[in-house]
């Protein structure tokens, strides 16, 4: 039978017409719709992928980049298990701004696991932002990266899907530890278990 897991909570942070809604829009139905309505505050919608047989249930919050949604935002930093850095190949500024954004989660997420994107690869003959600084700033942050398009879909599942891969990894070898101190415990107790036993059973001057 398929293993379920639990839900895995992802949020897209970058600024505003990025194009977070539209990767997501996607990601999700597969579809590009120009005309989306700005996300105002936040706005989650719920995903199931699947990875290596197993289904994985999704549920990623939408972020407003403006400044006024910030407080808002700020209470999921530290629910998440994934964040998706979002910035517009074409624009400069929305790229220059993801460390701050990184620094912002930090205060509150100690762990954070993350992938950088690089949007709109349509637009080729606008681009500001080159792939090597994608890499690079990915290296530094310790992140997955990827440039993609929502327009077409272009790297879009990719950019999710590895995500999620990373989520599961951490997950397990979170597990795997919590395993080993189990083991560990049950093994410290039997071993004073006998040790008391066989004290015990000297006191009582059996040689059994
Ligand atoms: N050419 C192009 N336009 C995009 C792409 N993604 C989003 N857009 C457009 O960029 C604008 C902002 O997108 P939206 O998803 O609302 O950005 P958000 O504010 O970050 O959620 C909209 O006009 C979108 O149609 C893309 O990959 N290529
Ligand atoms: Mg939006």
């Amino acid at each position: 039978m398929e293993e379920e897991e639990k839900e895995i909570k992802l949020i897209t942070l970058g600024n505003s017409e990025v194009g977070k809604s539209s990767i997501i829009n996607q990601f999700v139905f597969k579809n590009f719709d120009k005309d989306l309505i700005n996300t105002i505050g936040m706005d989650s919608k719920n995903y199931e992928i699947k990875i290596d047989d197993k289904t994985i249930k999704l549920k990623i919050w939408d972020t407003a980049g403006q400044e006024r949604f910030r407080s808002i935002q700020k209470h999921y930093y530290n629910k998440v298990d994934g964040i998706l850095f979002i910035y517009d190949i074409t624009n400069k500024t929305s790229f220059d701004i993801i460390e701050q954004w990184y620094n912002e989660v930090k205060n509150y997420n100690d762990n954070i696991i993350g992938v950088l994107i690089g949007n709109k690869t349509d637009l080729e003959d606008n681009r500001t932002v080159t792939t090597e600084q994608g890499q690079e700033l990915a290296k530094k942050l310790n992140f997955a990266f990827y440039e993609c398009n929502s327009v077409d879909g272009e790297n879009v599942h990719e950019a999710f899907e590895s995500l999620v891969k990373m989520i599961l990894e951490e997950k397990n070898k979170n597990k795997n530890k919590e395993t080993d101190t189990a083991l560990k415990i049950e093994d410290k107790r039997s071993s004073e278990q006998r040790q008391n036993e066989s004290s015990r059973d000297r006191k009582e001057g059996c040689v059994c």
